[in-house]
Parts: C-alpha cells; sequence; structure tokens
C-alpha cells in the first residue's frame, strides 16, 4: 500500500483557472489578440440590445411592484450573457434560461412576448417559428435535454451546419436532467454549446453548496468535451467564448470536440425574483464589489474610449429602447389572455387528460367570460 496516488490519473482542481477576459472593469482591453473582429455597428449593436435589456427588466419590476405583472427573475448585473445571442446565426437554436431572456431580445424578438409571459398570458410562450427559440422554462434544468433533444433531431433531419445554445444557473447542474442533457450531447456528437450563468447563488444556496468542483467548465471533460471559465461581467468575452464554442460546433479542427460547456462567472444584483429578499443571505459589501464590474459601463467605456460611441448616439439608444419598451407593454397589457392556449403545445396529439382541462377551460369562459381569467396580481 505505497505510493497509492501515484495511481490515479484524473487530479480535480483545487482553484478555478484565470477566467477568460477580455475588458477590466474599466473597459480597458487586456487582451489584444482577444478583441472579437466585429464591425463598429456591431459593437454598438450589442451595446443596444444590453441597455434593450436592462430597460426591459426595469420595466417588468416596476410593473410587478405595481400589481401589473406577475413575479419575474430579474437579470440586473448578468446583462453579458446577450452577448451570447450575437454569435449565433439566424439558423442556430437558442434555448434560453428564463433569466437569459435578453438572448431573445438580442435576436430581434419583440419585448412584447417577455411581457406577456410575465403576465401569464399565454401567447407570451408562442415565439414565431422564424427565431428557431424556444420559450423560456421554468422549472430548473429542463431546457438541458430539450436542448440537446433539439440537435440530436436536426442531425437525423440532415439539418446540419447549426450550433443549439442553452442558458442555464448554476443550481441547475445539479440536477439530473444537467448530466442527461450532457451525457447525450458527448455521446451522440451533438453540436451543442451548454451556458453555465454561474451568479453564484441558487436562491439562496451558494456555489459552494452547490457542487465539491473548483467550477462547473471541468465538469465538461466527465461528458468527454471541453470547457472554458470566462469572466461573465465582460460582454466581449462572453462574446468570444461563445464564438468560438459555435466554430467548433460547426467545424471541430483536430482534438476539438463539438460541444462546449462554456461557465460564466457572474453575479446578480438583484434578488433571485420579485418575491426575494437577498439580504437575507448575503452582504451589502458583495453587492457593492460586483456593481462596480457592471457589464453595461463596462462596455460603453471600452466603445467611447476608441470613438465608437459618443454621448449623443448613447441619449439616441435610450430614447430608441424606451419607445420600444413602452410600445411593447402597451401591447402586452392589451393582449387577451387565451387560457386554452395553454393545452397547444404540450404533445404533438394531445391526450385525453389535457383534453378533458382544456374543456374544463372552455367551460369556465362560457360561464363567466373572459373575466374568470383575469389574474390579479397580488405579491
Ligand atoms: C425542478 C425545480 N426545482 C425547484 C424550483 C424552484 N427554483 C426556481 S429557480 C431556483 C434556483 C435556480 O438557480 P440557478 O439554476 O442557479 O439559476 P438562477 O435562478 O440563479 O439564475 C429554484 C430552486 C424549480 N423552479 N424547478
Amino acid at each position: 500500500m505505497t505510493g497509492s496516488h501515484d495511481i490515479f490519473q484524473y487530479e480535480a482542481p483545487d482553484a478555478p483557472p484565470a477566467a477568460v477576459q477580455v475588458l477590466d472593469p474599466e473597459g480597458h482591453v487586456v487582451d489584444d489578440e482577444l478583441l472579437p473582429d466585429l464591425t463598429d455597428q456591431e459593437f454598438v449593436d450589442l451595446y443596444h440590445d444590453m441597455k434593450l435589456t436592462r430597460r426591459t427588466d426595469q420595466r417588468a419590476v416596476s410593473l410587478q411592484r405595481q400589481g401589473r405583472s406577475g413575479t419575474l427573475a430579474s437579470c440586473y448585473g448578468q446583462g453579458a450573457h446577450v452577448a451570447t445571442a450575437h454569435a449565433l446565426d439566424e439558423r442556430d437554436w437558442l434555448v434560453p434560461c428564463y433569466r437569459e431572456y435578453g438572448t431573445m431580445l438580442a435576436r430581434g424578438i419583440d419585448p412584447r412576448y417577455m411581457f406577456m409571459h410575465w403576465m401569464g398570458k399565454e401567447p407570451g410562450d408562442h415565439i414565431p417559428e422564424e427565431y428557431n427559440t424556444v420559450a423560456p422554462p421554468t422549472p430548473v434544468a429542463t431546457q438541458i435535454p430539450h436542448a440537446t433533444g433539439l440537435a440530436m433531431a436536426a442531425e437525423i433531419l440532415g439539418a446540419d451546419d447549426r450550433a443549439f445554445l442553452c442558458h442555464f444557473g448554476d443550481g441547475a447542474t445539479s440536477e439530473g436532467d444537467f448530466h442527461e442533457g450532457l451525457n447525450f450531447a458527448g455521446a451522440f456528437d451533438t453540436p451543442s454549446i451548454f451556458v453555465c450563468n454561474n451568479n453564484q447563488y441558487a436562491i439562496s444556496v451558494p456555489f459552494e453548496r452547490q457542487t465539491g468542483s473548483a467550477t462547473v467548465a471541468q465538469k465538461a471533460t466527465a461528458y468527454g468535451f471541453d470547457g472554458v471559465y470566462v469572466d461573465g461581467m465582460d460582454p466581449l468575452a462572453v462574446y468570444v467564448a461563445t464564438a468560438e464554442a459555435v466554430r467548433r460546433a460547426k467545424d471541430p479542427r483536430d482534438g476539438e470536440s463539438r460541444q462546449s460547456l462554456i461557465e460564466l462567472l457572474l453575479y446578480r444584483l438583484g434578488g433571485h425574483s420579485t418575491s426575494d429578499d437577498p439580504s437575507k443571505y448575503r452582504d451589502e459589501a458583495e453587492v457593492e464589489e460586483w456593481t462596480e464590474r457592471d457589464p453595461i459601463a463596462r462596455l460603453e467605456a471600452f466603445l467611447q474610449r476608441t470613438g465608437r460611441l459618443d454621448d449623443e448616439t448613447v441619449a439616441d439608444i435610450e430614447s430608441r429602447v424606451d419607445e420600444t419598451v413602452d410600445d411593447a407593454v402597451e401591447a402586452a397589457e392589451a393582449a387577451a389572455e387565451e387560457p386554452a392556449a395553454m393545452f397547444d403545445h404540450v404533445y404533438h396529439e394531445p391526450t385525453p387528460e389535457l383534453e378533458r382541462q382544456a374543456a374544463d377551460v372552455e367551460s369556465l369562459r362560457e360561464q363567466y367570460g373572459d373575466d374568470a381569467f383575469t389574474v390579479e396580481w397580488g405579491f
């Protein structure tokens, strides 16, 4: 029994590696070689979509506080996730999570869909087909095997040359769905990109209680693919890592896997949801420290310093974003409830139980009219 440690070939890292970073918190380029090859307009478009996401977020929280909408998971602080959508082609598929809806806005999906979703209006979950985007889920991690299944189905149908990108949080990595989704992706060699938004908490559960691993990214090796640990408060690092994963999914070089696990180390500056009080489980000093790394301020500083953006353009973007969000709220509030539509896309063929439930909804509507479905939000 001597030297038994020598027979172990796989060693778990004790600590995370340095995260991939392009911009420091003040917006200085830290690695010129990693600076993405985007046009000035593409850089500004990314900034626009991050501002649109933040404005949508602020309005949604305000509507919830006024009792005009339901609860939601704000992405305040996590806005750099928007950059993952900028690295996708239109034909690629996006499987977002509830907090990463900025990817949907970046793909051109009108924010009215998000407002309807938060208002509990069923049409909000019927994303027009041309966007190749799945509506965000509420159950934790269920979207991960769905994303792998989509990729497997596309391969079977011969629709290759597209990537399938799926978002989830650190808490989702403790679900069996995470293992099943990544395991199948590796085993069936699908063109999959898994993005873990590690905001360091699953509601009140801190990351060190979620896993004994130093990182989520290292878990990729167990599934036979590559992982990368990224500064998730840096939109350009997020873009570069995703663009590289998209390239690998479609055109892997020797030794590269078509699957990637991207871990974004980030922080949610707000509560888990509008029903949460984060002061119960984390220190204000921690929040202040991460506020300094705000992804929008970081990108704006870089764009201003390099002459790609000026105050006039910022003001113009802000007023356009305000107008888009105002119109979206108006449209969402005016939209019908359509509760029976919730049964339409559960299965390809409705089951007898679903048909019974749909008939119940119709009979309630006949008895009480549309008022039967008006939700009184009272959080
Ligand atoms: C299967 C399931 N279990 C529990 C919940 C309740 N729940 C909602 S969000 C959440 C935490 C998820 O944390 P994480 O995956 O890190 O994502 P985050 O919300 O931090 O973005 C939990 C436990 C749920 N929605 N679904």
